[in-house]
Protein backbone atom coordinates (compact mmCIF):
# COMPACT_ATOMS: atom_id res chain seq x y z
CA UNK A 1 0.00 0.00 0.00
CA UNK A 2 1.07 3.60 -0.93
CA UNK A 3 -0.42 6.03 1.75
CA UNK A 4 2.67 6.68 3.43
CA UNK A 5 4.38 8.20 0.18
CA UNK A 6 5.25 11.50 -0.15
CA UNK A 7 2.36 14.16 -2.00
CA UNK A 8 3.14 14.09 -5.87
CA UNK A 9 4.21 17.19 -7.03
CA UNK A 10 1.41 18.03 -9.20
CA UNK A 11 -0.69 18.09 -6.29
CA UNK A 12 -1.66 21.44 -4.52
CA UNK A 13 -1.05 21.18 -0.80
CA UNK A 14 -1.62 23.30 2.14
CA UNK A 15 -0.58 22.38 5.76
CA UNK A 16 -3.62 21.73 8.31
CA UNK A 17 -3.60 24.20 10.41
CA UNK A 18 -3.59 23.45 14.60
CA UNK A 19 -4.01 19.77 13.98
CA UNK A 20 -0.73 18.68 12.95
CA UNK A 21 1.86 19.16 10.05
CA UNK A 22 0.48 16.65 7.28
CA UNK A 23 -0.80 18.14 4.18
CA UNK A 24 -4.05 17.99 3.39
CA UNK A 25 -4.87 18.45 -0.54
CA UNK A 26 -6.71 21.13 -1.73
CA UNK A 27 -7.05 20.42 -5.19
CA UNK A 28 -9.18 17.63 -6.83
CA UNK A 29 -6.11 14.88 -8.72
CA UNK A 30 -6.57 14.33 -11.99
CA UNK A 31 -5.34 11.38 -14.02
CA UNK A 32 -4.84 10.72 -17.48
CA UNK A 33 -7.44 13.19 -18.19
CA UNK A 34 -10.15 11.75 -15.55
CA UNK A 35 -10.86 12.96 -12.22
CA UNK A 36 -9.77 11.15 -9.28
CA UNK A 37 -12.30 10.31 -6.61
CA UNK A 38 -10.55 9.15 -3.18
CA UNK A 39 -12.90 7.08 -1.28
CA UNK A 40 -12.14 4.88 2.05
CA UNK A 41 -14.14 2.32 3.13
CA UNK A 42 -14.47 1.89 6.82
CA UNK A 43 -15.86 -0.54 8.82
CA UNK A 44 -15.69 -3.27 11.62
CA UNK A 45 -13.65 -6.71 10.53
CA UNK A 46 -15.68 -9.46 8.74
CA UNK A 47 -18.48 -7.18 7.69
CA UNK A 48 -17.59 -7.21 3.81
CA UNK A 49 -15.58 -4.24 3.62
CA UNK A 50 -13.18 -6.50 0.72
CA UNK A 51 -15.89 -8.07 -0.57
CA UNK A 52 -18.53 -4.85 -1.27
CA UNK A 53 -15.02 -3.60 -2.69
CA UNK A 54 -13.91 -6.59 -4.93
CA UNK A 55 -17.76 -6.62 -6.40
CA UNK A 56 -17.41 -2.94 -7.35
CA UNK A 57 -14.21 -3.31 -9.06
CA UNK A 58 -13.91 -6.95 -10.13
CA UNK A 59 -17.44 -8.20 -10.52
CA UNK A 60 -16.47 -11.21 -8.14
CA UNK A 61 -17.36 -12.44 -4.95
CA UNK A 62 -14.49 -13.82 -2.65
CA UNK A 63 -15.72 -16.36 0.26
CA UNK A 64 -12.26 -15.82 1.60
CA UNK A 65 -10.43 -12.33 1.53
CA UNK A 66 -7.65 -12.24 3.98
CA UNK A 67 -8.72 -9.71 6.75
CA UNK A 68 -5.58 -8.20 7.49
CA UNK A 69 -4.75 -6.92 4.00
CA UNK A 70 -5.51 -3.01 3.44
CA UNK A 71 -5.08 -2.29 -0.21
CA UNK A 72 -6.44 0.02 -2.62
CA UNK A 73 -8.12 -0.52 -6.09
CA UNK A 74 -8.98 1.80 -8.57
CA UNK A 75 -12.01 1.71 -11.30
CA UNK A 76 -13.51 3.63 -13.98
CA UNK A 77 -17.00 4.41 -13.88
CA UNK A 78 -19.44 6.73 -15.71
CA UNK A 79 -21.75 8.27 -13.13
CA UNK A 80 -24.31 10.56 -14.46
CA UNK A 81 -22.68 10.71 -18.03
CA UNK A 82 -19.44 12.05 -16.23
CA UNK A 83 -16.57 9.69 -16.51
CA UNK A 84 -14.44 9.18 -13.12
CA UNK A 85 -11.89 7.26 -11.28
CA UNK A 86 -12.62 6.33 -7.80
CA UNK A 87 -9.31 5.34 -6.15
CA UNK A 88 -11.05 3.08 -3.41
CA UNK A 89 -8.97 2.24 -0.46
CA UNK A 90 -10.36 -1.30 1.63
CA UNK A 91 -8.80 -0.41 4.60
CA UNK A 92 -8.75 -3.18 7.82
CA UNK A 93 -8.22 -3.41 11.52
CA UNK A 94 -9.78 -1.85 14.20
CA UNK A 95 -11.25 1.67 15.15
CA UNK A 96 -7.93 2.16 16.76
CA UNK A 97 -6.31 5.67 16.01
CA UNK A 98 -3.08 5.16 14.47
CA UNK A 99 -0.68 7.93 12.17
CA UNK A 100 -1.29 5.56 9.12
CA UNK A 101 -4.79 5.75 9.40
CA UNK A 102 -4.69 9.65 10.19
CA UNK A 103 -2.99 10.12 6.97
CA UNK A 104 -5.54 8.54 5.18
CA UNK A 105 -8.35 10.09 6.78
CA UNK A 106 -7.29 13.13 5.65
CA UNK A 107 -6.62 12.56 2.17
CA UNK A 108 -10.22 10.59 1.46
CA UNK A 109 -12.68 12.45 -0.01
CA UNK A 110 -15.76 10.20 0.78
CA UNK A 111 -16.13 7.85 3.31
CA UNK A 112 -18.08 4.55 3.12
CA UNK A 113 -18.96 3.13 6.81
CA UNK A 114 -19.74 -0.37 6.71
CA UNK A 115 -21.38 -2.57 9.05
CA UNK A 116 -23.35 -6.26 8.75
CA UNK A 117 -27.09 -6.48 9.32
CA UNK A 118 -26.34 -10.11 10.63
CA UNK A 119 -23.77 -8.35 13.28
CA UNK A 120 -25.23 -5.51 15.82
CA UNK A 121 -21.80 -4.60 17.30
CA UNK A 122 -20.26 -3.80 13.76
CA UNK A 123 -23.87 -1.43 13.78
CA UNK A 124 -22.36 -0.03 16.88
CA UNK A 125 -19.32 0.30 15.59
CA UNK A 126 -20.66 2.61 13.11
CA UNK A 127 -21.15 5.66 15.05
CA UNK A 128 -17.11 5.50 16.22
CA UNK A 129 -16.11 5.29 12.45
CA UNK A 130 -17.83 8.82 12.05
CA UNK A 131 -16.16 10.02 15.54
CA UNK A 132 -13.12 8.74 13.70
CA UNK A 133 -13.56 10.71 10.81
CA UNK A 134 -14.62 13.86 12.75
CA UNK A 135 -11.53 13.71 14.78
CA UNK A 136 -9.19 14.64 11.78
CA UNK A 137 -11.95 16.76 9.46
CA UNK A 138 -13.70 18.17 11.97
CA UNK A 139 -14.87 21.00 10.37
CA UNK A 140 -15.34 19.40 7.64
CA UNK A 141 -19.00 18.56 5.02
CA UNK A 142 -17.43 15.26 4.34
CA UNK A 143 -19.48 13.10 1.45
CA UNK A 144 -20.51 9.56 3.60
CA UNK A 145 -22.41 6.65 2.87
CA UNK A 146 -23.71 4.36 5.45
CA UNK A 147 -23.95 1.00 4.15
CA UNK A 148 -25.48 -2.06 6.03
CA UNK A 149 -24.32 -5.51 4.45
CA UNK A 150 -24.79 -9.04 4.02
CA UNK A 151 -28.66 -8.22 3.56
CA UNK A 152 -28.86 -11.30 1.91
CA UNK A 153 -28.92 -13.36 4.82
CA UNK A 154 -32.26 -12.58 6.21
CA UNK A 155 -32.72 -15.65 8.46
CA UNK A 156 -29.09 -13.96 10.11
CA UNK A 157 -30.10 -10.20 10.49
CA UNK A 158 -30.20 -8.62 14.01
CA UNK A 159 -30.20 -5.46 12.52
CA UNK A 160 -33.18 -4.46 11.00
CA UNK A 161 -33.57 -1.68 7.88
CA UNK A 162 -35.16 1.05 10.17
CA UNK A 163 -32.42 1.34 12.76
CA UNK A 164 -29.79 1.65 9.59
CA UNK A 165 -32.38 4.25 8.32
CA UNK A 166 -32.45 6.29 11.39
CA UNK A 167 -28.25 5.87 12.22
CA UNK A 168 -28.17 7.45 8.39
CA UNK A 169 -30.40 9.95 9.67
CA UNK A 170 -28.60 10.75 12.41
CA UNK A 171 -24.91 10.93 10.42
CA UNK A 172 -26.70 13.06 7.83
CA UNK A 173 -25.77 10.64 4.81
CA UNK A 174 -27.50 8.01 2.57
CA UNK A 175 -28.03 4.12 3.69
CA UNK A 176 -27.81 1.38 1.46
CA UNK A 177 -28.69 -2.11 2.22
CA UNK A 178 -25.82 -4.12 0.02
CA UNK A 179 -25.16 -7.83 -0.57
CA UNK A 180 -21.73 -8.16 -1.91
CA UNK A 181 -22.40 -11.74 -2.41
CA UNK A 182 -25.32 -10.74 -4.74
CA UNK A 183 -24.08 -7.24 -5.76
CA UNK A 184 -27.04 -5.33 -4.51
CA UNK A 185 -26.77 -1.74 -4.32
CA UNK A 186 -22.89 -2.37 -4.28
CA UNK A 187 -22.79 0.33 -7.68
CA UNK A 188 -24.95 2.69 -6.14
CA UNK A 189 -23.06 3.36 -2.86
CA UNK A 190 -20.35 4.21 -4.44
CA UNK A 191 -21.67 6.19 -6.64
CA UNK A 192 -23.32 7.78 -3.92
CA UNK A 193 -20.00 9.38 -2.69
CA UNK A 194 -18.88 9.96 -5.82
CA UNK A 195 -22.11 12.39 -6.59
CA UNK A 196 -22.07 13.93 -3.00
CA UNK A 197 -18.53 15.05 -3.75
CA UNK A 198 -19.10 16.89 -6.88
CA UNK A 199 -21.93 18.34 -5.23
CA UNK A 200 -19.63 19.59 -2.63
CA UNK A 201 -17.46 20.90 -6.02
CA UNK A 202 -20.09 22.64 -7.78
CA UNK A 203 -20.14 26.09 -6.99
CA UNK A 204 -23.81 27.46 -5.29
CA UNK A 205 -26.05 28.17 -8.07
CA UNK A 206 -23.92 27.00 -10.90
CA UNK A 207 -25.71 24.49 -13.50
CA UNK A 208 -25.85 20.36 -12.57
CA UNK A 209 -24.53 19.62 -16.03
CA UNK A 210 -21.29 20.31 -17.91
CA UNK A 211 -21.42 21.31 -21.37
CA UNK A 212 -21.71 18.32 -23.81
CA UNK A 213 -17.58 19.09 -25.08
CA UNK A 214 -16.60 18.54 -21.77
CA UNK A 215 -18.92 15.10 -20.80
CA UNK A 216 -17.72 13.64 -24.36
CA UNK A 217 -13.97 14.71 -23.43
CA UNK A 218 -13.89 13.27 -20.00
CA UNK A 219 -16.03 10.06 -21.40
CA UNK A 220 -12.78 9.73 -24.16
CA UNK A 221 -10.48 10.09 -21.30
CA UNK A 222 -12.53 6.93 -19.89
CA UNK A 223 -12.08 5.03 -22.71
CA UNK A 224 -8.51 6.09 -23.89
CA UNK A 225 -8.00 4.87 -20.22
CA UNK A 226 -9.20 1.73 -20.24
CA UNK A 227 -6.85 0.82 -23.74
CA UNK A 228 -3.99 2.09 -21.92
CA UNK A 229 -4.89 1.21 -18.06
CA UNK A 230 -1.68 0.59 -15.64
CA UNK A 231 -1.33 -0.28 -12.42
CA UNK A 232 -1.66 2.94 -9.75
CA UNK A 233 -1.90 2.97 -6.59
CA UNK A 234 -3.45 4.69 -3.95
CA UNK A 235 -1.65 8.37 -3.68
CA UNK A 236 -2.82 10.70 -1.31
N1 LIG B 1 -23.60 -13.84 2.54
C1 LIG B 1 -22.77 -12.80 2.44
N2 LIG B 1 -21.51 -12.93 2.88
C2 LIG B 1 -20.69 -11.85 2.75
C3 LIG B 1 -21.12 -10.64 2.19
N3 LIG B 1 -20.08 -9.78 2.21
C4 LIG B 1 -19.04 -10.44 2.76
N4 LIG B 1 -19.40 -11.69 3.09
C5 LIG B 1 -18.54 -12.71 3.71
O1 LIG B 1 -18.16 -12.22 4.99
C6 LIG B 1 -16.80 -12.57 5.26
C7 LIG B 1 -15.97 -11.33 5.57
O2 LIG B 1 -15.92 -10.52 4.39
P1 LIG B 1 -14.70 -9.53 4.13
O3 LIG B 1 -14.99 -8.82 2.87
O4 LIG B 1 -13.41 -10.24 4.21
O5 LIG B 1 -14.85 -8.54 5.39
P2 LIG B 1 -13.91 -7.32 5.82
O6 LIG B 1 -13.07 -7.84 6.96
O7 LIG B 1 -14.84 -6.26 6.29
O8 LIG B 1 -13.10 -6.92 4.64
C8 LIG B 1 -16.30 -13.36 4.05
O9 LIG B 1 -16.43 -14.73 4.31
C9 LIG B 1 -17.25 -12.94 2.95
O10 LIG B 1 -17.40 -13.93 1.96
C10 LIG B 1 -22.47 -10.55 1.74
O11 LIG B 1 -22.96 -9.53 1.25
N5 LIG B 1 -23.24 -11.65 1.89
MG1 LIG C 1 -11.04 -6.88 4.33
Amino acid sequence: MSVNEPPSADDNFVVAPLINSIPIPTQPTTRGGLRVYKIVVLGDGGVGKSAVTLQFVSHSFLDYHDPTIEDSYQQQAVIDGEAALLDILDTAGQVEFTAMRDQYMRCGEGFMICYSVTDRHSFQEAIEYRKLISRVRAQEDIPLVLVGNKFDLQHQRKVTTEEGKALARQLGCPFYETSAALRHFVDDAFHSLVRQIRAKERPQGASRKHSRWWRLRSIFAFVFRRRHRHADHYSP
